[in-house]
């Protein structure tokens, strides 16, 4: 029998999703569809007669500002939000920026399959000359965590998991403990890693699932936070359907 519930939605489109490229920490806005996407999540989430005590955010502002319109959508402007680095995007290290098309057709679409979605193979580093290494290593949001050691200057999925969990474990688990009812908004990459823990996906199942911008899915855990229905998207199937199939297409050659 389900004991907790927990709603996660991966972001609205960004401006750098729009353009197809490798975001990672680089903080990209949300595109006007992006916006429109969060502010549909929050309609969706209002006519299901969602409630929040508690919500969850990464430190970048495409996944804040989708947080903040579900949550004025809602009326629920007023409840806490934590903000985390764990549950940034990955780290896409020397990829970001680049533009996921053309790079396939440069290194072909396997390599960028790879990059984009094997468990443990990750992205060239970011060199200290990249176009955004000093924007990215120097912003003040970091001043305090993740520590010199930590900061990471590309991670694979396998890597994103390993700052993302203890979050999950340490942070949210207890809360829903409590009874608190909870909404995360994070990444594409950060939500993979949470579902293929709570869905103890193999590595290979992880490589083929995407998640869509903008669309909440909702988990119920038993009472050792095991699924009792996994991934119920808020949304009509067939609209699931081909945004996940667009997410997909991203590393496509054109
Ligand atoms: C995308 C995910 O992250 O890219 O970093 O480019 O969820 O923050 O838009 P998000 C990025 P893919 O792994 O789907 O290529």
């Amino acid at each position: 029998m389900a004991k907790y519930k927990v709603v996660m939605v991966r972001h609205g489109e960004s401006e750098w999703n729009q353009k197809n490229l490798f975001c990672g920490w680089y903080d990209a806005s949300l595109s006007p569809k992006g916006e429109e996407e969060a502010a549909n999540a929050g309609k969706a989430l209002k006519q299901g007669n969602y409630k929040f005590d508690l919500a969850h955010t990464s430190v970048l502002k495409r996944a804040q500002n989708t947080l903040g319109s579900i949550l004025k959508e809602l009326g629920q402007e007023d409840i806490p939000i934590s903000k985390t680095w764990r549950l940034n995007e990955r780290h896409y290290g020397g990829l970001t920026g680049l533009n996921k098309s053309e790079t396939a057709a440069k290194y072909g679409e396997e390599q960028v399959q790879i990059w984009r979605r094997s468990f443990d193979t990750p992205p060239p580093a970011m060199d200290t000359d990249h176009a955004y290494y000093d924007q990215i290593v120097n912003d003040p949001r970091y001043k305090d965590e993740p520590s010199k050691e930590e900061f990471p200057m590309f991670e694979s999925l396998k890597l994103t998991i390993q700052r993302t969990l203890p979050y999950w474990n340490d942070v949210i688990i207890p809360q829903l403990k409590e009874g608190k009812q909870i909404l995360i908004a994070a990444h594409g990459n950060s939500l993979r890693g949470i579902v293929k823990h709570l869905d103890n996906l193999t590595e290979d199942q992880i490589m083929s699932l995407n998640l869509p911008t903008g669309i909440p899915f909702e988990y119920e855990l038993d009472e050792n936070f095991k699924p009792v229905v996994s991934m119920k998207f808020l949304g009509d199937e067939e609209t699931v359907k081909k945004a996940i199939e667009a997410v997909a297409a991203q590393g496509k050659a054109k």
